[in-house]
């Protein structure tokens, strides 16, 4: 079990028993809970990771159909981005660091933190640790995030003009609606992970994953490797026959039917 982020007796790591039925979500969480302790994650992380946790529920804690088809057109529109970004929050660098790095190196993309309650001492930590990681270039810390987002008031405004700023295609995880919105006007296409499907963001995203992000992220990197194989017309194509709408309809009717088969299962 990983502890090496442990820094006070409010982590519960090793106090989960092994058998306990629930244990890969509880280590989960404690990984939240010691980004909070380290200083990278937002004490509003640990609201949306509770959040997420319901939602994940409702889609039987797996990556279900709907996911992969967004997960494939989203990887395709990477591998066909010109400069591709990924942008990272403090509860993406606390759940899925190295898949970050692995999934970057796969589509070339560049990494970037970009916080929505953003202070210069988690930017650098949220670098720190996806440097670690093996990241050889992580923009949006410090002076780098001197562009900004037109329309957009929070801290998230500011980003890198090497990143998020010329970007064409920007995948995002947890993100706040505002911004999805002002980067989909400026042009940018996003692909957002998100497990709630009637999100703002999950709304206005170009792809939507609708998956947690512990999941999603493994599952981009195998496809990765099995697209980055294929012709850019292969690619074109998985694009052109996705259709978010459809999707995120697909989610939905996915929830209420696994709610009504769980009634009828009691
Ligand atoms: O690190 P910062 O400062 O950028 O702040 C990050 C948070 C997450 C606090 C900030 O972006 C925020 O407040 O997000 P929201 O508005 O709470 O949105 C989070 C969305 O992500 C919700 O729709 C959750 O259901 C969803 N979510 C939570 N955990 C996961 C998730 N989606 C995918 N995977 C998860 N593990």
């Amino acid at each position: 079990m990983d502890k090496t982020h442990t820094s006070n007796t409010w982590s519960l790591h090793s106090l989960i028993p092994e058998n306990h039925p629930r244990k890969e979500s509880l280590i989960i969480r404690e990984k939240i809970v010691d980004g909070l302790l380290n200083g990278y994650v937002a004490p509003q992380g640990l609201i949306a990771h509770g959040r997420g946790e319901c939602f994940d529920y409702l889609i039987g804690e797996k990556t279900q159909e709907f996911a992969i088809k967004a997960i494939k057109a989203g990887v395709a529109s990477l591998l066909l981005a010109k400069n591709p970004v990924i942008s990272v929050n403090g509860n993406m660098a606390a759940l899925v660091p190295n898949e970050i790095v692995k999934l970057a190196e796969l589509i070339n993309a560049k990494i970037e933190v970009n916080l929505f309650y953003r202070t210069v001492e988690r930017e650098r930590k949220i670098a720190e640790i996806l440097k670690k990681a093996g990241a050889k270039e992580v923009l949006g810390v410090d002076e780098d995030a001197s562009a900004t987002i037109p329309e957009l008031f929070s801290e998230r405004r500011r980003v890198s003009p090497r990143g998020i700023y010329i970007a064409d295609v920007v995948l995002l995880g947890l993100e706040d609606g505002d911004r999805t919105e002002a980067l989909v006007k400026m042009g940018k296409k996003v692909i957002a992970i998100d497990l709630n499907p009637m999100s703002r963001t999950s709304q206005k995203a170009s792809i939507t994953i609708v998956d947690n992000v512990i999941r999603a992220f493994p599952k981009m990197i195998e496809i990765a490797k099995e697209l980055r194989n294929k012709s850019k017309e292969e690619l074109e194509q998985i694009v052109k026959n996705y259709n978010n709408k459809e999707i995120l309809a697909e989610s939905l009717r996915f929830i209420s039917n696994y709610l009504l088969q769980l009634s009828r299962d009691l």
